[in-house]
């Protein structure tokens, strides 16, 4: 097969404006992009009546004014505004990884205290998310933090086969006063989303990336305000940002993003406690109530005394109310170990396992809302892991390192012995054995090192992971297996290509649907060369390579540098059949027969 070669030059150049000698311009840092979407909260609220309230358009402005949070001598060397359009953008200054993080706030109106927000703000937020899906790598959304938990976790749900950073944060104090948390909040946030493809809804705060749906307010008057009691931080932003690779949530599945907005609001928190009457909790779960979180004691338990009340509970889910058992403690799961415990699950309650009260209620309300599947299936999926909300009985089933001969025979000769020492050798040789394996397809050495403990999406010394070698190689039930075992079709190697490129560089077209299918893009900066690479293909007469750039979701319109379409290209040459080649081809497009 030919190769057709990609993206060589990047558009915009740094300019050094008022140099007296010529210099030639030199090119521009990695960018990457983040969209914010600033909901309301306390980061950006001024005193009103000697009270908090939230403060319109003023927090872009503010931020243009911080040089940690902007950078206006980079923007107008680099011409950003004119490539992105001046409308709410702001760049950070040069990270340590040497990136630049360009990024644009979404201000809504009204903004709200979090107090104030209900499912339909959930859903305004998910279809803004989807709307600007392709065009940023990440998304920070700025939120006030009594409901923060709340709203992470509903996303978690709603946001179905994500695949890229989603990070909810805020503040204690507002960003305007000279104390203040917001700008480091801000920035971490910032800093995660456009450097780290973490798959994930997550909650950061005060120097820790939490699971969006783990994660509960725990201090009123404390920076450090949140907490993930039954889930270690997914990152931690001390002198470096560690990120715990391990543990992070992967969707595993060949699909593409989608936000589900349905959300069904006849659900509600019910919490035991010594003495509560029969009647109170009948009345509860009167119709319309569908869906119940039952916060009970220790691991999961509550009266077994109490014939009535346990009588109340079974008959609302014999009419079908699913109710979950989640524990009122912070730390710690639901278990049958007592036989207080036991008469709940009698009464057809659901165990909650280790779940936070605020994922079970926006998981209650998520699943729901499903339509077209039955109250057993919905109750099946209330006792199922759908994002990492709750922990599996993992008991056994995990192989450690010590098990694999293979290191243990390195770290022998390297005379090496401790636990840090075997997962650094682990990571450091990995991840080229893992390429290695997906050059010639070989999907039990693949399986192999999987058990071993390697993460199959951590990519070599030049940034390839196994995904963009089995991409350019066309191995496509490969190319199947590593995105359902956790591979991203995000990741970017040390030239900035995704798996995507390398497949229609090398023409893999079924590689190519089968990405496209899982939701990866081209970039803006890909998609503007990409006229260029059009024109020179029609005018070379390479149907093959119109086809695959086609597939990949260039668009044939676009016109190369001197303004001309591919079209135009063919027909000034006077190839005829080209041009009828790009007509039925535009039109497969438009169909979108490529997209099925
Ligand atoms: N009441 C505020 C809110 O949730 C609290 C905060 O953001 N710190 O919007």
């Amino acid at each position: 097969t030919r190769s057709i070669p990609l993206f060589k030059c990047r558009r915009r150049k740094l300019s050094i404006c008022n140099s007296i000698e010529s210099v030639e311009p030199s090119p521009i840092a990695p960018e990457a992009r983040v969209l914010v979407i600033n909901t309301g909260g306390t980061i950006g609220m001024t005193l009103h009546d000697k009270v908090l309230a939230p403060k319109a358009n003023a927090f872009f402005e503010s931020l243009r004014k911080l040089p940690i949070l902007h950078d206006e001598s980079y923007a107008q060397q680099t011409g950003m505004y004119d490539y992105y359009g001046p409308e709410n953008i702001l760049v950070l200054p040069l990270s340590k990884e040497k990136k630049r993080i360009v990024y644009t706030i979404m201000e809504y109106t009204p903004l709200l205290d979090s107090s104030n927000m209900t499912t339909d703000d959930w859903r305004k937020i998910g279809k803004d998310i989807e709307k600007n899906y392709e065009n940023y790598d990440g998304f920070v959304i700025l939120h006030g933090t009594d409901t923060m938990a709340y709203t992470a976790s509903a996303l978690s749900f709603m946001c179905e086969h994500l695949g890229k950073p989603i990070i909810v944060t805020g503040s204690q104090v507002p960003i305007y006063e000279m104390r203040n948390d917001g700008r480091d909040n801000l920035l971490g946030a910032l800093l995660i989303a456009g450097h780290f493809v973490i798959p994930e809804v997550c909650l950061y705060f005060y120097n820790n990336l939490y699971r969006g749906n783990r994660s509960t307010k725990v201090d009123a008057g404390s920076f450090n305000a949140f907490a993930s009691p039954n889930l270690a931080p997914l990152a931690c932003a001390e002198v470096d940002i560690t990120i715990n690779w391990d543990t992070v949530w992967r969707a595993n599945t060949t699909a593409k993003f989608h936000v589900s907005t349905e959300l069904n609001r006849n659900v509600g928190l019910l919490r035991l406690f010594p003495g509560i009457t029969s009647a109170t909790v009948k009345a509860f779960l009167q119709p319309p109530m569908e869906g119940v979180v039952l916060e009970t004691y220790g691991s999961g338990n509550a009266p077994d005394n109490r014939p009535h009340l346990l009588a109340v509970l079974k008959k609302a889910t014999d009419n079908g109310v699913i109710i979950i058992n989640c524990t009122q403690c912070l730390r710690g799961t639901v278990s049958a170990s007592y036989a207080t415990g036991k008469v709940l699950m009698d009464a057809g309650l659901i165990a909650g396992g280790d779940m936070t009260p605020e994922a079970a209620l926006s998981k209650l309300s998520y699943v729901l809302a499903k339509k077209d599947i039955t109250i057993h299936a919905k109750k099946k999926m209330m006792a199922q892991n759908l994002r990492g909300e709750m922990s599996a009985d993992l008991a056994g089933a995990k192989l450690c390192l010590s098990d694999s001969r293979f290191i243990q025979v390195i770290a022998k000769s390297l005379s090496v012995s401790c636990k840090e020492e075997l997962e650094a050798i682990r990571d450091a040789l990995t991840p080229p054995l893992a390429c290695a394996a997906a050059k010639i397809g070989d999907i039990e050495a693949l399986e192999a090192l999987k058990e071993m403990g390697s993460n199959l999406f951590l990519g070599d010394y030049d940034g390839r992971t196994p995904l963009h070698i089995a991409a350019c190689e066309g191995h496509l039930k490969l190319v199947k297996y590593l995105l359902s075992h956790g591979a991203t079709v995000y990741a970017k190697d040390r030239y900035g290509d995704t798996p995507l490129c390398n497949a229609v560089r090398f023409r893999q077209k079924e590689v190519v649907k089968l990405l496209r299918k899982t939701g990866a893009h081209f970039s803006r900066d890909e998609l503007e060369e990409a006229g260029t690479e059009l024109c020179s293909l029609a005018a070379s007469g390479d149907m093959e390579g119109l086809e695959i750039w086609s597939l990949a979701g260039a668009d044939l319109n676009k016109p190369g540098y001197d303004g001309q379409s591919a079209i135009q290209v063919a027909e000034a040459a006077g190839k005829k059949e080209m041009v009828a080649f790009l007509h039925q081809l535009k039109k497969k497009t438009v169909i979108g027969e490529f997209n099925e």
